[in-house]
């Protein structure tokens, strides 16, 4: 299969990231676009746009059969989703197949399998892969449930089979709040997901989230290209990213790893995939959930190992071999990225609305942005609210942290508020420079206070280096008397 035009059916940042190693590859570029993103840098880098429909993304990016249509009228040989919007859908996977168009990313069944977490646990129970205590069913029987329950011990997790990045969880402290919990937790997933089956898990406590990149081709090959570190997170919305994570030992890499490529074999996976991980604080491992799609946080696994996922995504779609073993595969240095949302971190981290009056992005040795905005932009309300990634990497841990935070001061954006102040707070709080944190970091040790006290520490120290700085001058200055 020869792929000479791909249409991305997605728009920002990831649009041009995809875009642009389709054009190192001599790929042609499609883009789509709704109305409110005409000018967006998106529509500009594709060789072809093509308008699908208004702003609300119901009416334009989440249009799988328009998508298809456009891509059909001209000619178009695979469409790459990108993340969110019909990346995970497999009844759009399914229809770009039946129209003969490559849908780059794994098989239907693969997104059904994962995107049921039920549905994952009873695939992957075969494969030898960790999972925390609990039920693999769903949950009819109350009484009994309460039973299974007791023997776990509190606290339990109850969890939504449809849910995943945490929507629908509820944490049961003891045995007396179990039925109300349960019922609760139903109805809401009736609610939310159409589907009401829930199951009960321990609950770890302090955990850490690692997730595992992965990448298969259609010839039972699948390497893993390591962990990313991703506790850095706050309401299930990850912020700060890294790769490698400091606390897993080589063992417990090669373990991990391991795990990650049974998952994936156990559904029978093409492409770039993400399985996720629970580590606690004995760095006991457990399964949570696979993602089957290229996630936002995948330049810090290209950093690290010198890859670029979306060719060997676009490769292995093409049915090629992975031309990557996995015994050619090692940890250079080290990434930190921080997802910069048009949010205010001062207020709740509530949407901050407006345009981009300035909007200067650092470059340099060891910075790269993945971007999809530029000056003079407003940021559509319609969308996910993250305007770039800001990716530092150096050879060690501390040299990309403080890289980032040069980077975060040579960032410069005005108009409205964005979350690279909270950058530079993580940067310099002695947990995270420690690399003793857990997936409780930011509502542990997070507050607009803190934020400001750090700001003013900050101010003091530059104001103390300024005037030190001034009474070296005057003394050489005096100096020649
Ligand atoms: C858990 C857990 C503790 N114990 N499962 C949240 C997202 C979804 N993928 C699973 N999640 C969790 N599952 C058990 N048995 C804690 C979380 C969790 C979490 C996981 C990863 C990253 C951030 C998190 C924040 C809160 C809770």
């Amino acid at each position: 299969m020869n792929i000479k035009k791909i249409l991305v059916a997605n728009r920002g940042e990831i649009a041009i990231r995809v875009m642009k190693t389709a054009k190192k590859m001599g790929i042609k570029t499609v883009a789509v676009y709704s109305t409110i993103d005409r000018q967006s840098p998106h529509v500009k880098y594709a060789d072809e746009a093509v308008l699908i429909g208004e702003a609300p993304s119901n009416q334009s990016y989440l249009l799988g059969d328009k998508i298809i249509e456009v891509a059909k009228s001209l000619n178009v040989d695979a469409i790459h989703p990108g993340y969110g919007f019909l990346s995970e859908n497999a009844d759009f996977a399914e229809a770009c197949e039946k129209n003969n168009i490559v849908f780059i990313g794994p098989k239907s069944h693969a997104i059904r399998v994962m995107g049921s977490k039920l549905a994952a646990k009873e695939t992957v129970k075969s494969y030898d892969i960790p999972m925390v205590p609990g039920t693999d069913e769903a949950i009819t029987d109350i009484p009994e449930a309460k039973k299974i329950a007791a023997k776990i011990g509190f606290p339990i997790l109850i969890k939504a089979s449809a849910g995943g990045g945490g929507k629908g969880m509820r944490i049961v402290e003891n045995e007396a709040e179990f039925e109300s919990q349960m019922d609760r937790a139903i109805s809401e997933a009736i609610n939310s997901f159409g589907d009401g089956s829930v199951f009960i898990e321990k609950y770890v406590a302090s955990p850490r989230h690692i997730e595992i990149q992965v990448m298969a081709d259609t010839h039972g090959n699948v390497i893993h290209l390591f962990e990313r570190e991703c506790s850095i997170q706050r309401r299930h919305q990850k912020v700060v990213e890294e790769a490698p994570s400091s606390v897993l030992t080589p063992e417990l890499r090669q373990q991990m790893g391991e795990a990650a490529v049974r998952v994936a074999k156990a559904c029978d996976y093409v492409g770039a995939g993400t399985v996720e991980f629970l580590l606690d604080e004995n760095l006991n491992f457990y399964f949570l959930e696979m993602n089957t799609r290229l996630q936002v946080e995948h330049p810090v696994s290209e950093i690290i190992t010198n890859t670029d996922l979306v060719e060997l995504q676009i490769q292995v779609a093409c049915g090629e071999v992975l031309p990557i073993k996995q015994e050619d595969l090692k940890i250079h240095g080290h990434a930190l990225e921080l997802r910069v949302y048009a949010e205010d971190p001062l207020n709740d981290f509530l949407p901050s609305v407006g345009t981009l009056e300035t909007y200067r992005m650092p470059e340099g040795e060891g910075i790269r942005v993945d971007n999809g905005f530029e000056e003079g932009m407003e940021i559509p309300i319609y969308y996910d609210p993250m305007i770039s990634k800001l990716i530092t990497y150096g050879n060690t841990r501390d040299e990309a942290i403080s890289l980032m935070k040069n980077a975060i001061s040579n960032y410069h954006i005005e108009g409205i508020q964005t979350t690279l102040p909270f950058g530079t707070f993580v940067c310099e709080h002695d947990a995270f420079r420690s690399g003793n944190f857990d997936t409780h970091f930011v509502k542990k040790y997070y507050s607009p206070e803190q934020l400001l006290e750090q700001q003013k520490t900050e101010a003091r120290i530059a104001a103390l280096i300024a005037v030190k700085h001034y009474v070296e001058e005057q003394k050489q200055l005096r100096l020649p008397n």
